[in-house]
Parts: C-alpha cells; sequence; structure tokens
C-alpha cells in the first residue's frame, strides 16, 4: 500500500513538475482553452470584451503559479514578514503590469497577433480596480509593485469594496456620482478563498471572569461577520515572486441555527443575516473629513481583525511562543484607518493569550510602525468615545488602560503639566468626547514616518511637537516614490526603450539609480530627437482621446500644460483657472504682431470632487464654462484651449502623463504632505510648474531648481501671511480676474459668488492672491522656455534623469531597513 501511495505521489509531481509554457504556441493555446472552458464561448466567435478575459486568465494562471511558488519558499525560510495594512489600493488596471513583470509582454503580443488581435486593443476592455480615493491609496499600490520586485516577504491586507470610487461623469459642466460597479463583469485578477474566512465580531458587553484565581476581562459581542478571502496575486519585475494583496469581504455568518415558525420569520431573517455583507459594500468616497460614522469605524475594525486572526494563524503554525512575534512579525499601519489595530493587539495578547499587560504592550510596541499622511491636526481621525463604546466595548476599554498608564507616564517627564498632558493624551474632552486615532499610534508604534521631508518637518514641530520632544527617536523621513514599472515601463513603453537604449541596459527597470546616466546625453542631439518624437507620439494618443471626449480639437505644437489630481481648495486648481482667465483676457487684448508671440497652450485639469464637496464642485463647473467660452472664442484659436478631462482615474493617468508637456502642482506650501503626481510627471520628462511644497523641495534638489518652475510663498512665510490677510494691492490682476467671475463675464453670477468670496473679502486662506503674481512670472518663465524647444527637452531629460530618488523602491528599501527590520527573501527560479 505504501508503495502504491508513493508512485501516486510521484505521478502527481511528474505532472506538475513542469512551468506553464510562454512561447507563442503555448499561449495561443492556453488563451483559446480559456475562451472555450472558463469562458464559455465557442473558439471561433468571441469578442474583444471575451479575448481579454480569456487572455486575463491565461496570465492569471501564470501568477498563480509563482504565487504558490513564492508562498511555498516564504513558509520554508520563515522569515519576518511586513504585514502592510490599509484600508484603500488604487491598483488600476493588472493586464499590462503583470505580463511587464512577468517578463512575457512580447510572447503575449505575438500569441495574440497570430490570433488575429491586438494586445492593447484588449488591455482597453479592462475597468481600474478603484479601491481608493487618491494619493495615500495609489502609494499602497506602487509600494506593493516595490516589496514584491525587491523580494521582500510582504503580505498586503485590505477591503474588497463591492463597489470603488464613484464614477465622474460630467453633465452641462456639472460632476454627478454614478457606483462604480466594477465587479459586474468578473474580476481574472481574484481568487476567492472561501475556505479563508474568520468570524468578526461586534457590539455586545465585557465581562468579568476568574481564571485561575486572576480576574480578567472578556468580551460577549453581539453579533459576528463573517471575512472571506480574496487573493490578488502582486508579481515582481525580473523575479519569480509574486506576493498577495489579501482583500476581505463580508459574508453573513453561519455560525448560529435560525429557528422561525413562519415563512415571515424565516425570510426575516435570512435578510437580516444578509445585511452583515453592508460592511464591505462601499468606499467611503471622501478622504480626509472623519464624520465618526458607524459604518467606517466597522469597515476598519473589520479588515483588521480579519487581517491579525491570519497572521496570528500563520505565526502558530510554527511558534508557540509570543516572544518570537516580533521576530517574525512586523505591522505597518498605512495613515490611522487601521490603527484599532493596536488596541486588538491588545486584546489577543492579554484576553485570549493571558500575557500580562506589560509583556503585550511591549510586544505591541515593537512591532507596530505608522506612517502619517496628513498635514493639518484637523485632519487627524477621531473617533467619538460613544461609537466606539457601542460597537467595540473591550477595546474601549484597552485605550483607556493604555491612556492611564501613557498619563502616568508622561507625568514622570512633564510632572503636573496638564495643558501638555491634555495634549497628549489619546482621549480628547471636549463637546464630543473621542478617541485621536493619532495620539494612539504615536503612543505605540516604534517608528512613526513623514511622507516628504517637508512633512516630517510639520509633524516635528506642529502636529506632534509634545511627542517629538518626548520620542525623538520615532520621527522618520521616508519620501515617498512611485513605481517605475507602472510610470514608465507600463504606461510610456516608447521612452522605456529609448531610456534603456542610451543606458544600453534594461537594468533601470529594478535599480533606478541608473537612470542618472541619462545626464551625460542632455546635449546630445540624436537624443534629442528620439526624445522629441517620443513626446509628440505621446502628445497624439493624448489628442485623439481628448477629441473623442470632449469634441476639442487640439495642436500638437502647443504646450500641453496638466493639472490633475483630486479637487481641493489647498491644491488650487481655482489658481490654475484663474490663470488661464488672465491668459485669455490678455490674448483678447493683444494686437496681432503681439498674438504671433503668444505660446499656444492646451490647459487640460482633470480630478474628481468629493460628493459633498460644494466649493470644489463649484471649481469643476467653473473649469467649464470657462472652456466653453475660450473654446468658442474665434479671436483666440489655437492660441488657448481648455480641457476638463472627466473620470480622472489611474489608467486616464497613465495615458495623461506620459502626453504632457507641463505639468501643474500648485499646494499652497505647508499643505501637501508629498504629492506623488509630480513624481510621475517628473519620471516622464514632463517639467514641473510647483510650488515649494512636499516632495517638490526635494525634486528641486535632485534636478536642480533651474529646471523646473518654482513660485508662490514659502512654507515658513505662509503663517505669517495668513495672519496679515491678502490685500488688494497685492494683485491687481488677480482682482481683475476675480472680478470677471464675479461680473458673470463667463455666466452664473450667483452661483459663482461663493466661490469668488473663499479668495476675497480678507478670507483667502489658500493665498492665491497672494501667489498670483508669483504663478504669473512662473508661467511666463514656462513660456520662455517652451520657445527653445532644444533649451526645453535638455530639461525633459534633465528631469527623467533626476528622478531616480523617486522611486518607490528606494522608499520600500528605507521602511525595510529602518522601520521593519526585514531581509529579501528570494524565491530561487
Ligand atoms: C491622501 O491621499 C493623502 C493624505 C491624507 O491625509 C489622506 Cl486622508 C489621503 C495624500 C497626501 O495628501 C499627499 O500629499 C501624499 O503624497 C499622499 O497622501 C501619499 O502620502
Amino acid at each position: 500500500e505504501l508503495g502504491d501511495r508513493k508512485a501516486k505521489v510521484e505521478k502527481m509531481f511528474g505532472l506538475m513538475d513542469e512551468f506553464l509554457k510562454n512561447d507563442s504556441i503555448s499561449l495561443q493555446k492556453d488563451i483559446l482553452d480559456h475562451v472555450e472552458f472558463t469562458v464559455a464561448r465557442s473558439r471561433f466567435s468571441f469578442d474583444d470584451f471575451e479575448a481579454y478575459q480569456a487572455l486575463a486568465h491565461s496570465v492569471r494562471d501564470r501568477l498563480i503559479e509563482r504565487w504558490h511558488d513564492t508562498h511555498q519558499y516564504f513558509k520554508k525560510k520563515d522569515p519576518k514578514r511586513i504585514y502592510f495594512l490599509s484600508l484603500e489600493f488604487l491598483m488600476g488596471r493588472s493586464l499590462t503590469n503583470s505580463v511587464t513583470n512577468l517578463g512575457i509582454q512580447d510572447e503575449y503580443a505575438d500569441a495574440l497577433t497570430q490570433l488575429g488581435f491586438d494586445f492593447e486593443v484588449l488591455a482597453e476592455q479592462e475597468g481600474d480596480a478603484a479601491l481608493g480615493n487618491g494619493g495615500l491609496a495609489r502609494l499602497a499600490a506602487c509600494q506593493m509593485d516595490s516589496l514584491a520586485t525587491l523580494d521582500y516577504p510582504a503580505w498586503g491586507y485590505g477591503l474588497r469594496y463591492q463597489y470603488g470610487l464613484f464614477r465622474q461623469i460630467i453633465v452641462d459642466g456639472f460632476q454627478h456620482e454614478q457606483p462604480d460597479f466594477w465587479l459586474n463583469f468578473g474580476n481574472p485578477w481574484e481568487i476567492e478563498r472561501v475556505h479563508v474566512s474568520y468570524p468578526v465580531k461586534f457590539y455586545g458587553t465585557v465581562e468579568e471572569e476568574v481564571l485561575n484565581g486572576k480576574k480578567s476581562k472578556i468580551w460577549i459581542p453581539g453579533e459576528s461577520v463573517e471575512a472571506v478571502a480574496y487573493d490578488n496575486p502582486i508579481p515582481g519585475y525580473g523575479t519569480r515572486n509574486a506576493i498577495n494583496l489579501r482583500l476581505w469581504a463580508a459574508k453573513p455568518s453561519d455560525q448560529y441555527d435560525m429557528e422561525s415558525y413562519t415563512t415571515g420569520d424565516y425570510i426575516n431573517a435570512i435578510v437580516n443575516r444578509q445585511k452583515a455583507e453592508t460592511i464591505s459594500n462601499v468606499l467611503y468616497p471622501d478622504d480626509r473629513s472623519y464624520q465618526g460614522k458607524e459604518l467606517r469605524l466597522k469597515q476598519q475594525f473589520f479588515f483588521v481583525s480579519a487581517s491579525l486572526q491570519d497572521i496570528i494563524r500563520r505565526f502558530k503554525d510554527l511558534h508557540r511562543n509570543f516572544d518570537e512575534f516580533p521576530e517574525k512579525v512586523a505591522l505597518q499601519i498605512n495613515d490611522t484607518h487601521p490603527s484599532i489595530s493596536i488596541a486588538e493587539v491588545m486584546r489577543v495578547l492579554v484576553d485570549e493569550e493571558h500575557l500580562d499587560w506589560s509583556k503585550a504592550w511591549d510586544i505591541a510596541c515593537r512591532i507596530f510602525s505608522v506612517t502619517i499622511h496628513a498635514v493639518q491636526p484637523e485632519g487627524l481621525e477621531k473617533i467619538p468615545v460613544d461609537l466606539l463604546g457601542s460597537v467595540l466595548p473591550r477595546h474601549l476599554e484597552i485605550i483607556y488602560e493604555i491612556n492611564y498608564r501613557l498619563m502616568e507616564e508622561l507625568k514622570k517627564s512633564f510632572g503636573q503639566d496638564y495643558d501638555k498632558l491634555s495634549r497628549m493624551s489619546i482621549i480628547e474632552e471636549g463637546a464630543v468626547k473621542s478617541i485621536r486615532m493619532a495620539n494612539l499610534s504615536l503612543a505605540c508604534c516604534h517608528s512613526v514616518n513623514g511622507v516628504s521631508r517637508v512633512h516630517l518637518e510639520t509633524l516635528k514641530t506642529r502636529v506632534f511637537k509634545d511627542f517629538y520632544e518626548l520620542w525623538p527617536h520615532k520621527f522618520q523621513c521616508k519620501t515617498n516614490g512611485v513605481t517605475q514599472r507602472r510610470w514608465i515601463v507600463v504606461s510610456n513603453p516608447s521612452l522605456c526603450s529609448i531610456i534603456s537604449k542610451w543606458l544600453g541596459t534594461e537594468a533601470w527597470i529594478r535599480n533606478v539609480d541608473l537612470i542618472a546616466g541619462l545626464k551625460e546625453y542632455a546635449e546630445d542631439p540624436d537624443l534629442h530627437t528620439e526624445w522629441k518624437n517620443m513626446k509628440r507620439v505621446n502628445k497624439m494618443r493624448l489628442a485623439e482621446y481628448i477629441e473623442t471626449l470632449t469634441s476639442v480639437k487640439v495642436s500638437l505644437d502647443a504646450m500641453f500644460d496638466v493639472q490633475i489630481k483630486r479637487i481641493h481648495e489647498y491644491k488650487r486648481q481655482l489658481l490654475n483657472i484663474l490663470g488661464i482667465i488672465h491668459r485669455y483676457d490678455c490674448i483678447k487684448n493683444m494686437d496681432e504682431t503681439y498674438k504671433r508671440r503668444v505660446v499656444p497652450r492646451v490647459c487640460i485639469i482633470g480630478g474628481k470632487a468629493a460628493p459633498g464637496y460644494e466649493v470644489a464642485k463649484k471649481i469643476i463647473k467653473l473649469c467649464h464654462v470657462v472652456a466653453d467660452k475660450v473654446n468658442n472664442d474665434p479671436d483666440v484659436g489655437d492660441l488657448l484651449k481648455v480641457v476638463f478631462i472627466p473620470d480622472y482615474n489611474v489608467s486616464v493617468a497613465e495615458l495623461v502623463i506620459p502626453g504632457s508637456d507641463l505639468s501643474q502642482h500648485l499646494s499652497t506650501a505647508g499643505h501637501e504632505a508629498s504629492g506623488t503626481g509630480c513624481m510621475k510627471f517628473l519620471m516622464n520628462g514632463c517639467l514641473l510648474l510647483a510650488t515649494a511644497d512636499g516632495s517638490a523641495v526635494e525634486i528641486a534638489e535632485e534636478i536642480g531648481a533651474e529646471n523646473m518652475f518654482l513660485f508662490g510663498a514659502k512654507v515658513d512665510e505662509v503663517p505669517a501671511l495668513r495672519e496679515k490677510g491678502t490685500t488688494l494691492k497685492d494683485s491687481l490682476q488677480f482682482a481683475r480676474v476675480v472680478r470677471m467671475v464675479r461680473d458673470g463675464y463667463f455666466g452664473l453670477k450667483d452661483y459663482f459668488k461663493s466661490l469668488c468670496d473663499t479668495v476675497e473679502d480678507g478670507g483667502d486662506f489658500y493665498l492665491l492672491g497672494y501667489d498670483f503674481a508669483s504663478y504669473l512670472e512662473a508661467q511666463a518663465a514656462a513660456d520662455r522656455a517652451f520657445v527653445d524647444q532644444e533649451k526645453w527637452t535638455q530639461m525633459s531629460i534633465l528631469s527623467t534623469a533626476g528622478s531616480g530618488k523617486f522611486s518607490s523602491d528606494r522608499t520600500i528599501e528605507e521602511y525595510a531597513q529602518q522601520s521593519w527590520g526585514i531581509e529579501p527573501c528570494k524565491c530561487p527560479f
């Protein structure tokens, strides 16, 4: 019998001991098999979308293969792992990224050509995975790509929202929101794990219990919801490693029996249980206003609790003693959203594993690190005590205990300085008593990270001054980065080949420092020719896209000037529009000789406003009315075009960024923690017009301030300027353009009144009036530079060449070494 079993096992291995083949014939066969057996269509008749599905499934097979090997290898080596907890991941599309990272892009392109399809056309069939709002979420996605590529033993954990970020549609110039049914046509990039599921508890009461003569607390929850895992393989580039992004979906728990006496009872019982699913239904669409909503808290705890159960189960597979926990586990919390995990770890260690409080706290303090993305203290999350006490009664007690001990410790250092104590307290006394999630994180995490140098400085000197003075060693700078795989290799293939050709190697795709080698050729006429051709081809694609969406025809000779990002007052899209109005006004008042010297522009703006953010919505409408007037004015022609690109998302960014000449980053200094869009433009050789804020300060250091257009008040000047209030004489030109809007030059006089009020009448919190003159100068400098195309191209090459620092590979290396203490674990080929 034993021999029999051995033979069976050998046979099985014989069958499996072969990797999927990646030659063109094998790929064609696999795609057609998926057409027939997965998509269930005839292999003689299927459309582009079905072809995409089959193609995606064949890629998925190859991802799963590597994913298995990677996890088997991690299990064997048992290295310390990093668990990255984030409520949002903005992954975008997966197809092109996957085949690129797997290194089989050309093979697939060939295979499809032979089948009569075009890879790029099929890639366009894919919708974005938009499980996030903006910068914070896309950063998480870039970091996953770097973690995989650098072979780190990492897991991402998050929520599988049924509806991602709303789709923006524009009707008559106004934003409307539509639900994002991204799962309606299936999602080939995820693997449902029906057997990986955990109960997550809510509500109930806390009772005392005596265990071995010791009193302890026990939580008697009132409700249980099941968390089911959906795994999303994340392939590294140039490595066999593929890591996992595990997203949790809520399902009704099947743990208790139902007893019903009538059909009505039975139906109601089922319907009520189904309500459990609402937890993972929808992503909150405003990223920085905390409204103290119960559902949001439940989302946070739901994904945190499931993830921790998963992590602890994995740890317990190989270890018995929690002393070893910090040697095997690092937990990264992305902003304070997952910080309830600190209380949950304490609850598990103390209530379930029966560790002493101080031992448990010591463990918690060694595993957690946090990244703060907010700038303003008002931007920090606060959970009303009543809410937390009702949803998670035991966690509230634990937080009180943590705070009590924190206060005792602080008294030792600061005596009776009650102002300081109350500022540092985790509990905020006020009209609504609430829990400061940031203070909870600071009390526990051994590493607190800012996302750029100026941002860390703000955290140290303003937002968390008291904590910094107490624990300076905790505060670290990890300047953000983006992945060159998606933002150059996938989205700008022509630039990718130019770089590889001139550097004589593709090694920069994994080791981006090499990209600095381009500097040497910044004045080479042959490179200039190739560079300009590349830009023109990308502009052509963008122009076609603009024409299809907005029916505006734009000239390829014009400067493509782009501002794409979430609409926020602090990001000052309004400054951009007022600048456009000024430009329009100048063109209207010029004589013909003057006009001939004007540099033609296409001003492109895109971005979503949070559904309840009235001012942001007015900015979108203003953009449309200005566009209407300018684009239809025969005096203007190609000298100025204004375009609003609807439904800005990751895949739109992949098209727009490579096709732009100039990009704008206009935040009032001190308000943008980092900014990551600017890094994508930089990599793509687009020049930056920016304030000295967030990462732009470091970009200027890398490429030289003379290679970008900096303007505006500096971080340290802003508070005093605000104090003083701007006056009319700050800029007559500013007063003039605001007046045009006020007086109804573009229509809707009443509607725009409140918008104008935000920047006038002693208000102008974001200092548009103060910065306007300097903004116009920077714009004029950009115009002058654009006229000299050789100079412009040189600056463009130097931008790409100087972008190495802004790769998320560098960011992740810093986290690995300074915060997480993890080593690469490379799966052998
Ligand atoms: C968000 O996307 C960011 C900060 C936040 O506090 C929230 Cl709630 C969402 C952004 C920053 O505004 C941006 O400057 C930064 O580059 C990005 O996070 C990633 O760190």
